[in-house]
C-alpha cells in the first residue's frame, strides 16, 4: 500500500476538514492546534498530514512534497494552479471576495465618475481580473493581512477581502459594495501523484465526495 501526505493549514480549514476526513477513515494522532508537530501521524499507517500557511498548500501539492492538499478558491487563483488536479468544491470554509470601501465613501459614484482608486489586497491577481473586466483602472496595493485598517488610516480607498459574517467590516466602519465571487474551499491532487498512488489516491476521493453529498443531505433538512 503507497503511503500519502495530506497538506492542510490549522483553523478553519482543519476544523472543517476533519469530519471529512473521519468520513475517510483518517483519524489526526494530535491536533494541530495545541501541537507544535508539524507532521502528524493518523490512524491509517499510510497517511500522514502536514500543517502549512494556507497560502502554501499548493505549493507543497504542485512540488509533489504533498500528494493531496485543502485549499480555498482564494488561495488558488492567487497561485494559479499549475501541475493541480482540483475534483472536488468541498463546500467548507465558505465566504465571499468582496470589495469594501468606508462607510462614507461613495463608491458608485467614484465607479460613474471614472476616478482612479487605490485598492489594497493580499488577491492581487483576482482583484485585477476583477477591475479589468469592469473597465476601471486601479492602482493595486498588496498586503499580507488586515486590509480592513488600508482604508480607515488614508492607504488605500477601497479593499478586496473575504467576508464571511461581515462582522470585521462592520466593526470597523466599512461596507461591503461588490461581490466578487462566492469562496470555497477545494481539494486538490498532485497529478504525478493521481497516476502513480491511484490506489490509495482514488478511495480518498470517493470518500470525499460521498461525505460531500451527505453533510448537503444534513444541511438541506428542515
Ligand atoms: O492566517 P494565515 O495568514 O496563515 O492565512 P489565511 O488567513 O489565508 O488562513 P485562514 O486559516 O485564516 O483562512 C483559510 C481559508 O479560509 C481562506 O483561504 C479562505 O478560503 C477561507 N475563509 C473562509 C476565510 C474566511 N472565511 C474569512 N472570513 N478566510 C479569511 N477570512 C477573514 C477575512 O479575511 C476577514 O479578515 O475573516 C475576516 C472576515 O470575517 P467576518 O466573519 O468578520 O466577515
Ligand atoms: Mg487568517
Amino acid at each position: 500500500m503507497t503511503s500519502i501526505t495530506i497538506a492542510l493549514s490549522k483553523g478553519r480549514i482543519f476544523d472543517d476538514t476533519a469530519p471529512l476526513l473521519k468520513a475517510a477513515g483518517v483519524v489526526a494522532l494530535d491536533d494541530p492546534e495545541t501541537s507544535r508537530k508539524l507532521i502528524l501521524a493518523t490512524n491509517r499507517d499510510n497517511v500522514r498530514l502536514i500543517i502549512v500557511r494556507a497560502s502554501d498548500v499548493p505549493t507543497y501539492v504542485q512540488y509533489g512534497a504533498a500528494d493531496m492538499g485543502i485549499a480555498g478558491k482564494d488561495v488558488l487563483l492567487e497561485h494559479g494552479g499549475s501541475g493541480l488536479y482540483q475534483p472536488l468544491d468541498l463546500h467548507i470554509a465558505r465566504c465571499r471576495m468582496m470589495v469594501a470601501v468606508r462607510d462614507d465613501f461613495d463608491y458608485e459614484s467614484a465607479v460613474r465618475r471614472g476616478a482612479r482608486l487605490r485598492v489594497a489586497t493580499k488577491y492581487l491577481h483576482t482583484a485585477r481580473e476583477h477591475f479589468a473586466e469592469k473597465g476601471m483602472h486601479v492602482d493595486l496595493i498588496k498586503l499580507y493581512g488586515s486590509m480592513e485598517l488600508a482604508p480607515l488610516v488614508g492607504l488605500a480607498d477601497a479593499i478586496v477581502d473575504l467576508v464571511s459574517s461581515g462582522n470585521t467590516l462592520k466593526a470597523n466602519h466599512l461596507k461591503a459594495v461588490e461581490e466578487i465571487m462566492p469562496i470555497s474551499a477545494r481539494l486538490i491532487v498532485n497529478q504525478a501523484a493521481l497516476k502513480l498512488k491511484r490506489e490509495t489516491i482514488q478511495p480518498m476521493l470517493d470518500a470525499f465526495s460521498a461525505a460531500i453529498g451527505q453533510c448537503e443531505e444534513t444541511t438541506a433538512q428542515p
